[in-house]
């Protein structure tokens, strides 16, 4: 009798529905000191800032939790069809203000907090940001599941919760030195670990056929396991009650298979086999745009991929789910090819352990993936080699094979003998090695395939896969990226969303079209007026945060000229600092005077993959122009270059709001989208760029007068490489060039060492593979406009407020209402 009562009394409580805090600033506090005092075990009178800010992450979960938990509730109940967002990456930034918007209680906790004398934004400053990305690629997965949420999308984000993020840069005499991101050292507030949910995933071995009842199987014995643990983070909609998930998974060793496989008795092997199954979640790879064809890379993207799939298909259908109604179910997304071992994964699951016939298993297969590619360059296109693979997961050789076997005899059936046409599009490419392409295996295997940028898509089309979109009509589509307007616009610029409020109401945060609004307001010379004071408030900001951070001087008056992107030769940071050089050279040649400079700071952010020799080269370059201009009194202080070290969504909150001028100066056809270029003309920069990636589609809505446009349109590069392209002629005939790469070689930046830059100059002289040399001049000549157009300030900022006007398109709720018209048929559930 005791115990029935026990458990009626159990049920009652696990029926009675989560509830949140009170919303008010009396509840808060006493959630907050209870936080403190229960989970953190500390008095507030002797608390940390570190117990503060986890208590207050505690708090603000708490209010969310209910929400939560009633959604995933639902979910399970109302069973429509989701996303599973699969991406090796998520730069997601710092969480608690992005939290604190989303639950609507960011004044609460501001008043809850100075009631204790505690200032929130003390405690803003405690969190490490998790840097699980590199760049563009993991901060739109990001970007993107903050919109689903907010859109009412069922979606589960999965990923790797990688121990060390992006790398720690700093700066050694101007040259980048590379430290590990511990952002677990104190733990993180935001994160749910599930040890008892871990699935265990295997690698290794060798494969075989055996006698299924009569029927000739194959079947993987694997060689060694691993444990994946999940982690579950919150993901709130903006002030919508919706909170998604983001289920990134970490690697533990299991304690009885791989150490029985790796040792016999010894303590010492049995410690070594658990660091090797844990190094798996280890580290990010720190190559943006470059894979390495690293064993331990394609371990990662196993895992990640097949934890995701037994956690969606074991845990999240129900018991007795029919497998043949999977598409209506879900669909995975493949951001870039980092995710598309999936897809003979998907395969094995159907075939070899629910015994489904090939064919049926390929027709679901070809239903619940869609691919996204992110880029153009031809070294990024990722490829394992068939010996890795297959030493790795020969089963899965086995199925791509299977796959692409298929695919070419339907392709001989429609195109003939063509053996040419069949070892272009084969999985399988011959050479340097034997590889798999996994751009190949994800456009046979997706029900779509998208490009990033209008450009970019139509590039795709027709220079990379032309085989494949001849082949396949109707699977390439174009869905151009998006930035979300929460964190990119609400919270890193609050003055400004202030202003828009004011002339707009709240409506724009989720309904980002509605800033064409402000077109008549650009009219309004007041409003201008308080535009600019925006601006000067947000570079006083920046100015306070570079102070504190870097001890660096923002000086009054400087127009912000910002270039913060990876560092890539592509993107052309090369081409920013030679007109820094340019500049510098006219004045202390004396064929300019310093009073007729406007004055500019240029702002660098980038980090270069550690292996990425030329980008380290160029990082050291622009740190050694940076000490001699800095330091030149012959400038009379018009002319500063600041280089921030560790450029990371924290800083990008602080630096994009404050820029007048936003360089998006790639070469035409490299930058598949940019999504910086976004994020800058929405706080009111105006771009100079190149006909580039997103750059085309910023520059039609704001319109050309807003917008300085230079340098070669992407069939120009291409015609120039037709006839040959010899960089040194351009230094032949520009007399500006000449003078500053010969600056640049002279040793002026270099103490006198003429040996420093060399291999800069003479790879610029004598190679130049991203056309520097020849978009020189008419990038010069657009800066001269620039500069003329900023003496008017009136008009820039005319021009500035209409950049924020016209460029709500690019809002990431956009993008993923374009992924569900026309990829995923995933409307809002409830
Ligand atoms: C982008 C990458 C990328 N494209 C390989 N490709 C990586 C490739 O770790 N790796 O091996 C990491 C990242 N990242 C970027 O994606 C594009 O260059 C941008 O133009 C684009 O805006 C962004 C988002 O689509």
């Amino acid at each position: 009798l005791a115990s029935e009562s026990a458990t009626r009394a159990t049920h009652a409580l696990a029926l009675a529905p989560v509830t949140a805090p009170a919303s008010t600033v009396d509840g808060f506090v006493r959630e907050f000191l209870q936080n403190l005092n229960f989970n953190r075990g500390v008095a507030l009178s002797t608390s940390s800032a570190t117990d503060r800010y986890f208590a207050l992450a505690y708090t603000v979960r708490d209010y969310l939790m209910a929400r939560w938990l009633e959604d995933l509730r639902r979910q399970r109940e109302v069973q429509a069809k989701g996303v599973a967002y699969l991406s090796a990456e998520y730069l997601l930034g710092r969480q608690l203000d992005n939290n604190l918007l989303a639950s609507g209680l960011t004044d609460i906790a501001s008043e809850a907090l100075a009631s204790c004398g505690i200032d929130l934004d003390d405690l803003r400053q405690q969190e490490v940001e998790p840097g699980l990305g590199n760049g563009g690629l993991g901060r739109l997965a990001a970007c993107f599941i903050d919109s689903l949420a907010t859109l009412g999308v069922p979606n589960t984000g999965y990923g790797i919760r990688y121990e060390y993020g992006i790398f720690r840069q700093t700066f050694e005499d101007g040259q980048q030195v590379e430290q590990p991101d511990s952002w677990l050292a104190y733990g993180s507030p935001w994160e749910f670990p599930h040890p008892e949910a871990a699935q265990t995933i295997s690698f290794g071995g060798h494969t075989e056929t055996y006698d299924d009842g009569g029927v000739q199987r194959s079947r993987w014995v694997p060689g060694w396991n691993v444990q994946a643990v999940p982690y579950n983070y919150m993901v709130p909609g903006y002030q919508n009650g919706r909170v998604n998930t983001l289920r990134l998974w970490s690697a533990k060793a299991t304690n009885s298979f791989d150490l029985r496989v790796f040792n016999s008795g010894d303590y010492e092997e049995a410690v070594r086999a658990q660091t090797f199954a844990e190094n798996i979640s280890k580290v990010l790879y720190p190559e943006d745009s470059t894979p390495q064809g690293k064993e331990l890379r394609l371990q990662q993207q196993y895992f990640f991929v097949a934890a995701s799939i037994k956690d969606f298909l074991d845990v999240t259908l129900p018991k007795d789910f029919d497998l043949t109604k999977l598409p209506d179910r879900i669909i995975f997304q493949l951001n870039d090819t980092h995710p598309v071992i999936a897809v003979p994964e998907l395969m094995r699951v159907l075939v070899d352990e629910k015994k489904m016939e090939w064919e049926d298993a390929w027709a679901i297969t070809q239903k619940c993936f869609a691919y996204t590619c992110h880029t153009l360059l031809p070294e990024a296109l990722e490829v394992w080699s068939v010996d890795l693979l297959g030493h790795l997961l020969p089963r899965h050789l086995e199925i791509i094979y299977r796959i692409n076997d298929d695919f070419l005899d339907a392709v001989r059936e429609r195109f003939g003998d063509d053996e040419m046409r069949i070892r272009d599009m084969s999985i399988i490419g011959e050479h340097p090695v034997r590889s798999v392409r996994m751009a190949y295996l994800a456009t046979v295997a997706g029900a779509k395939v998208n490009g990033v940028a209008e450009l970019h898509s139509q590039l795709l089309r027709e220079k990379v896969l032309p085989d494949f979109d001849e082949f396949f009509p109707g699977k390439f589509t174009n869905v151009t990226n998006g930035v979300t307007p929460r964190r990119f616009v609400r919270l890193a610029n609050p003055e400004l969303s202030a202003l828009i409020t004011d002339a707009l109401g709240s409506g724009w945060v989720t309904d980002l079209e509605r800033l064409r609004e402000l077109e008549t307001h650009a009219e309004d010379p007041e409003f201008r007026a308080r535009f600019a004071e925006v601006k000067a408030a947000n570079k006083r900001r920046l100015s306070a945060v570079l102070r504190e951070r870097d001890g660096f001087e923002v000086s009054d008056g400087h127009m912000l000229d910002v270039m913060v992107k990876r560092l890539h030769e592509y993107k052309r940071q090369m081409l920013k600092i030679l007109h820094v050089v340019t500049q510098y050279e006219s004045v202390i040649s004396g064929r300019v005077v310093a009073a007729d400079l406007q004055p500019r700071t240029a702002i660098f952010g980038a980090k270069a993959a550690p292996g990425y020799a030329m980008a380290k080269n160029i990082i050291h370059l622009i740190n050694a122009v940076g000490s001699v201009v800095n330091a030149d009194t012959r400038l009379e202080g018009r002319l500063k270059v600041l280089f921030p070290p560790n450029y990371n969504v924290t800083l990008a909150e602080r630096v994009i709001p404050a820029a007048d001028l936003s360089e998006q100066i790639s070469l035409a056809g490299k930058e598949a989208s940019g999504t910086g270029n976004m994020k800058f003309a929405l706080n009111g920069a105006l771009t100079i760029g190149t006909d580039d990636g997103a750059n085309v589609e910023i520059r039609e809505l704001v319109g050309d007068e807003n917008f300085f446009l230079f340098g070669m349109s992407e069939p120009e590069v291409e015609a120039l490489w037709a006839r040959g392209y010899k960089p040194a002629e351009f230094y032949q005939a520009d007399d500006n060039l000449r003078r500053a790469l010969d600056l640049i070689a002279s040793g002026a930046f270099s103490r006198g060492d003429r040996s420093t830059f060399e291999p800069i100059v003479s790879n610029l002289l004598y190679d130049d593979r991203f056309m520097v040399l020849a978009d020189y001049s008419s990038y010069i000549a657009e800066q001269v406009k620039v500069d003329a157009a900023y003496a008017d300030q009136d008009a820039w900022n005319r021009s500035a407020i209409l950049n924020v006007a016209r460029t709500g398109f690019f809002s990431s709720d956009r993008s993923m209402r374009d992924y569900i018209d026309r990829i995923w048929h995933t409307p809002p559930s409830f």
